[in-house]
Parts: structure tokens; sequence; C-alpha cells
């Protein structure tokens, strides 16, 4: 079982796809765990995209994760991890598949809607900056139908 990090960044709230969103998670089978309107903070920004510091689209990407609230999410299942970056598409919506969250509502390469942990490894590390009181522990009772048992 894994827990990754989602953010629904400023942009999908501004377009009200937020609850879209959430659903094809959900429709899916993976469970919420973990769910917050926040705005995010200068310092958070660099800690969450500590790896880009020095890339060129950093200032620009900061400024938009800061600009207004954003939803963070942990959501746990088998695989999730790579489960939620298949649904979300490739990084940009102007070459994500159709079918994908970034495929079907963006066609911008800043803009981009979602942010989805690319690791197990950095699922904890980006978990513990935007839930370190920890996440919601709870049995689905669609579990035993949804999930393999082993
Ligand atoms: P992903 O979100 O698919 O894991 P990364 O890790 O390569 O993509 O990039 C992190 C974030 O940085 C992306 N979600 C995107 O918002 C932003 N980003 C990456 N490359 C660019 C770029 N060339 N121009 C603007 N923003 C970018």
């Amino acid at each position: 079982m894994e827990t990754t990090l989602l953010l629904l960044k400023p942009d999908a709230l501004h377009r009200g796809l937020a609850g879209r969103i959430i659903t094809r998670f959900e429709e899916k089978g993976l469970q919420l765990v973990g769910l917050k309107l926040m705005q995010m903070s200068q310092e958070l920004a660099a800690k969450h995209y500590a790896e880009h510091t020095e890339r060129p689209f950093y200032p620009g990407l900061v400024k938009f994760m800061t600009a207004s609230p954003l939803v963070a999410i942990a959501l746990r299942g088998p695989g999730a991890v790579a489960i939620a970056r298949n649904l979300m598409g490739a990084t940009f919506g102007t070459e994500a598949d159709a079918g994908t969250i970034r495929g079907d509502f963006g066609c911008s390469k800043s803009y981009n809607l979602i942010h989805g942990s690319d690791s197990p490894e950095n699922a904890e590390r980006e978990l513990a900056l935007f839930f370190p009181e920890g996440t919601c522990d709870w049995q689905p009772i669609s579990s035993d139908w949804l999930w393999d048992s082993e």
C-alpha cells in the first residue's frame, strides 16, 4: 500500500475543476486520506521545489503556486504513486494524452493543474511537508472488492 501527495494547483481552483479532478481518483479506486485547502507559502514552495531552484522556470513556478489557494491531497492505494501519475498524464497539457487529467483539461506549459509525487521516496518527503500532522487512516468498506488481497 502506498500513499502519494497530490496538489490541485491554483489554476484548477480558478477554473472550478477541483471536484472533477478529485472524482477521477475516487472513481479509479484510490482512497482519500488527507484533504486540505491551503495557500502555499514561499518557504513551503522553496522546500517542495528544492530540486528545481536553478531551473529558469523556477521563479514563475513559485509565483504561480503561491498566488492563491491550492488543495493538498493524500491519496492511498496499491501502487498509488504510479497510478496517480498515469491518471495525471504528461507534464504539459499540450503533450498529455487525451483521457488523462492534463490531457483533457489543459493546453498550457505553465498551468498544468496538478502535481503528483514521482516516487514513493518523494511521496514520503512531500507528505511530511503538506501533512506534518499525518494522514487520516480509515478502512473503506469497498476495499475488499477493490484491492487485491496479496
Ligand atoms: P511533473 O509535475 O510532471 O513531475 P517536473 O517535476 O518535471 O514535472 O516539473 C515540476 C513542475 O515544474 C511541473 N509540474 C511544472 O509545473 C513546472 N515546470 C516544469 N518544466 C517547466 C517549464 N519548462 N516551464 C514552466 N514550468 C515548468
